[in-house]
């Protein structure tokens, strides 16, 4: 049986749910309030959080962390998303990897700024982000810019889960999408079982 711990705040707890929803997993779900102190979260995760962190998937008691590598884990043991073919897996360990450097150094601080009015984020870091965004983003478009439906391919796979995490919240970081990750974007919210983060990872989810 698999148990995710997720937040509806969080993308990186985001992709792993939807990993799970689109792929039509079965698993059961628990909210852990991110923005309580750690102290007060539920025995259970916090026994199984190395790093205090969602999102946490429990496979049969096992607990997995670091949402890219939870990732890897879904796809490689069901044999799902990409899984299912050395390798595509491989391709897709590549972009995860990349994610973790890229997209996922630069969007969730600029969102944090927005949302949150970060105090530590200013100034020239904020340039930085924000040059880092613009050109990170590039790249992905000009991957998708020959036609295809989704990054490695025809097929959609963990490395759009991971790369659509915080790209979802894109709007609340008011940065722009350029045309062919937007329109990757809307592939991807057209599969079945898609819900925003907000519905998708809620406390009681609608
Ligand atoms: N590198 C981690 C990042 C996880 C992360 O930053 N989780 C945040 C929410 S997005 C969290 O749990 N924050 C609450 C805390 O640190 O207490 C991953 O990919 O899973």
């Amino acid at each position: 049986m698999l148990k995710l711990f997720g937040h509806q705040e969080s993308g990186h707890a985001f992709k792993v749910k939807l990993a799970l929803t689109i792929a039509n997993v079965e698993h059961q779900y628990e909210w852990v309030d991110i923005e309580a102190p750690r102290e007060s979260r539920s025995l259970e995760f916090r026994s199984h959080s190395r790093f205090s962190e969602v999102p946490v998937l429990l496979d049969d008691g096992q607990p997995y962390v670091q949402s890219n590598s939870i990732l890897l884990h879904i796809a490689r043991k069901l044999k799902i998303l990409g899984g299912e073919d050395a390798v595509v897996m491989q391709r897709c360990a590549e972009w995860l990897f990349w994610e973790a450097n890229k997209i996922g150094m630069c969007l969730p601080q600029l969102r944090a700024f927005k949302k949150h009015n970060a105090p530590e984020i200013q100034g020239e870091t904020l340039q930085w982000l924000l040059n880092r965004y613009d050109h990170d983003v590039g790249v992905l478009n000009d991957a998708l810019a020959d036609g295809r439906d989704f990054i490695i391919g025809s097929q959609f796979t963990i490395a759009d889960c991971s790369l659509c995490g915080y790209l979802t919240f894109a709007d609340e970081a008011e940065v722009d999408l350029p045309p062919f990750v937007e329109a990757w974007l809307s592939r991807i919210s057209s599969q079945k079982g898609w819900k925003h983060p907000y519905g998708l990872l809620a406390k009681s989810p609608a």
